[in-house]
């Protein structure tokens, strides 16, 4: 039988990213359709039924899918230079738990699936957790279809180059009515197991976050022509909306913000940008805080623009409430597997599902507690007890 380490090394090469480290899966890109690929072949292995929905989204079904099931499952895709762990042992738990359950002897009263959402990270089309929006509808889905990557393509458009019809995308009633729960097993995106010295956690809650874009516009022109008193930078304001970030989160408890991406346009070295845009990413564990870092950064983007001769506009990418998973099921778990709870810092595919279904959430433990990253990982022994208490967690339920 496949232990969890043993799938994740079948899939150590796809989408490796030699320039930047780690792993750069993204949807519909190449390495993404060899996971989808590959998740297909283990699932058809093992007997299960395989479907894609209208979102993306790839369902494998223990019996023939049918309301109240249980669902596990994660995602396949990657931050830039991310690493092995975030979601694909999710995925390969998911598969490798239905493998114990079956070597038990163990036969489910209800359908027991793995889903694969599409576009978690949001590393493609900015909106994190897209798969799981849609099959929700919390997305608005013509607003999805024209999401656009950094090439310009639509998330349409890639859809259709990926042989997969974006006409219907939206909320999914039909997949959505099948979930009776779902469980979602990840690797920690924190220290907080090794703190403890367990190797698995249940999930209290997940921080409100979102992500804002602002665009600062000013005059390109020629970097050795131009005098300094006759420019419109736009790198300026965005250089010192980067450095009041630090601020912004620091004066406010359990907070976090971060600028991981700043783009000038059109990006020369020789050239003054015409505009320059900065992704923030502000989280908090007191969700007004993450307005008040927004608002705060407004200000301070508005005013610096206009003392460098620049314009700015900020909009909101995608903005989650925190989520508190459903304390009678965390509980429930956490007492099933001996395991203490912990609240993550991450967003999961699991927090958009828990507005409309049962939803639980399972961490294993990361000795680094990097995560986004290639020094994110997770030990054999831990990922075996991953998988136990998945497969504990799925017979608890599917009995
Ligand atoms: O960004 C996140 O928190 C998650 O890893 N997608
Ligand atoms: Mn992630
Ligand atoms: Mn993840
Ligand atoms: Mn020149």
């Amino acid at each position: 039988m496949s232990s969890p380490t043993d799938l994740l090394a079948e899939i150590t090469t796809v989408g490796a990213d030699g320039a930047r480290g780690g792993y750069s899966r993204h949807v519909f890109d190449r390495s993404e359709h060899e996971l989808r690929e590959w998740f297909t072949g283990q699932a058809e292995k093992r007997g299960l039924q395989v479907t894609t929905d209208r979102n993306a989204n790839v369902w494998a079904w223990w019996g023939e899918p049918a309301p109240d099931a249980v669902v596990t499952g994660s995602h396949l895709d990657s931050v830039p230079g991310g690493g092995a762990f975030d979601g694909p042992l999710g995925v390969a738990c998911s598969l490798t738990a239905i493998d114990l359950l079956r070597a038990e002897g163990f036969e489910p009263s209800r359908p027991v699936a793995v889903s694969v959402f599409a576009e978690e990270e949001g590393s493609r089309f900015g909106v994190p957790c897209l798969g799981s929006r849609l099959l929700t509808g919390a997305i608005d889905p013509d607003v999805a279809r024209d999401l656009r990557d950094p090439d310009g393509v639509t998330f349409a458009e890639a859809m259709r180059s990926s042989g997969l019809a974006p006409d219907h995308v939206g909320r999914d009633d039909e997949s959505l009515g099948r979930i009776g729960q779902f469980v979602e097993l990840h690797v920690e995106q924190g220290r907080g197991l090794v703190d403890l010295d367990r190797s698995v956690a249940v999930a209290s809650s997940i921080l409100a976050h979102g992500r804002w874009r602002f665009r600062f516009r000013g005059q390109g022109n020629h970097a050795g022509a131009t005098l300094m008193d006759d420019r419109s930078d736009p790198m300026l304001p965005a250089a010192q909306l980067v450095s009041a970030t630090r601020r912004a989160a620091f004066t406010r408890d359990g907070s976090r913000a971060t600028v991981g991406r700043l783009v000038p346009t059109p990006g020369g070295t020789n050239v003054i940008a015409s505009t320059v845009d900065v992704w923030l990413d502000a989280r908090s564990e007191h969700g007004e805080h993450v307005g008040e870092i927004v608002g705060e950064l407004t200000e301070v983007a508005q005013q610096i623009a206009v003392d460098e001769g620049c314009t700015v506009q900020v909009s909101e990418e995608s903005y989650t409430p925190t989520v508190s998973f459903e304390a009678g099921f965390r509980d429930d778990l956490s007492g099933l597997l001996d395991a203490p709870t912990l609240p993550t810092g991450a967003g999961h595919d699991a927090g958009v599902l828990a507005a409309t279904t049962p939803t639980a959430m399972l961490f294993v433990r990361n000795p680094t507690g990097i995560s986004h990253a290639p020094d994110e990982f997770a030990e054999a022994g831990d990922c075996l007890d991953g998988t136990r208490a998945l497969a504990r967690t799925l017979r608890h339920l599917a009995a």
